[in-house]
Formats: C-alpha cells, structure tokens, sequence
C-alpha cells in the first residue's frame, strides 16, 4: 500500500455520519453516544458497556482511547483493528453495508479478563437505530 493511500484510509477519510466515543478499560468496551442534540460532554450523552449500534450505510467515526492499558479494538467482519492506547485518542472509521450483528474482541492481551473482552456491533436501518437510540435516551433520564 503506498503511503498515500494509507494517508487516505488512515488520516482522512470521508466526512463522518455518526460519531461515538470509545474509552477500552479493563475488561469492556465503554461506548458513548452524544445527546439527542448530537454533542458530546452534555448530561444528556449516554454511556453503556460493550453495545454498538450504528445505522446500515453511514460512515461511523470513532474517538477511541483507553483508561488503563492497551487494548485493540478488533472487528473482524469489517477488517478492522485499531490499538487503543492510554493518554491517545485515535480516530476510526468505518461504514457498515449489511445489517447484521457482529463481534467486536479485544485483540491485545491486556489482563486476566482478555478473552472475555468482547463487544457487540449492531448494524441497523436508520429506523430500526433511530428508534433503539430514542429508547435508551429515554431510559436515561
Ligand atoms: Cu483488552
């Protein structure tokens, strides 16, 4: 791979759709969704462990970081893995074609708890995910 094309799928990427934060601790993934209002650091944002949903055909662009130590944020169904260093944050996208659910394992060895680290992607219709996210913002107050 050249180096531009590496700029290109590693640096820039297209503009993002949606956008999550996610901070890998010993032994999860805590994920962060903004409020309604689409920002982040408000009461309103919503924090749960190791449940990603995005919607079907959008690009997804990820904060990822970790609170202790590293970990590598693995989806094998999209190609795709991305340490998550400490003190880092790094930036992720990517754009899910199928609806569907898939795995998300922590894949580097980062304690006792390593091999049950393990996330889960859910990739939905916009309607199904629009209404999954209004659901848990309303659990949430
Ligand atoms: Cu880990």
């Amino acid at each position: 791979m050249s180096r531009s094309t590496w700029a290109d799928i590693k640096e820039h990427g297209p503009p993002g759709d949606v956008f999550y934060k996610i901070n890998a601790k010993q032994f999860n993934w805590e994920i962060t969704y903004p409020g309604p209002d689409g920002k982040f650091g408000t009461k309103s944002e919503l924090t749960m462990d190791n449940e990603l949903h995005v919607p079907v055909n959008k690009v997804v662009r990820i904060d990822l970081t970790s609170k202790d130590v590293i970990h590598s944020f693995f989806v094998p169904n999209l190609r795709l893995k991305q340490d998550a260093v400490p003190g880092r944050i790094i930036h992720v996208w990517f754009e899910a074609t199928e609806t569907g659910q898939y795995e998300i394992p922590c894949a580097e060895l980062c304690g006792f708890g390593h091999s049950g680290m393990k996330g889960n992607l859910t990739v939905q219709s916009q309607e199904d995910y629009d209404k999954w996210l209004k659901d848990e913002y309303s659990q949430n107050k």
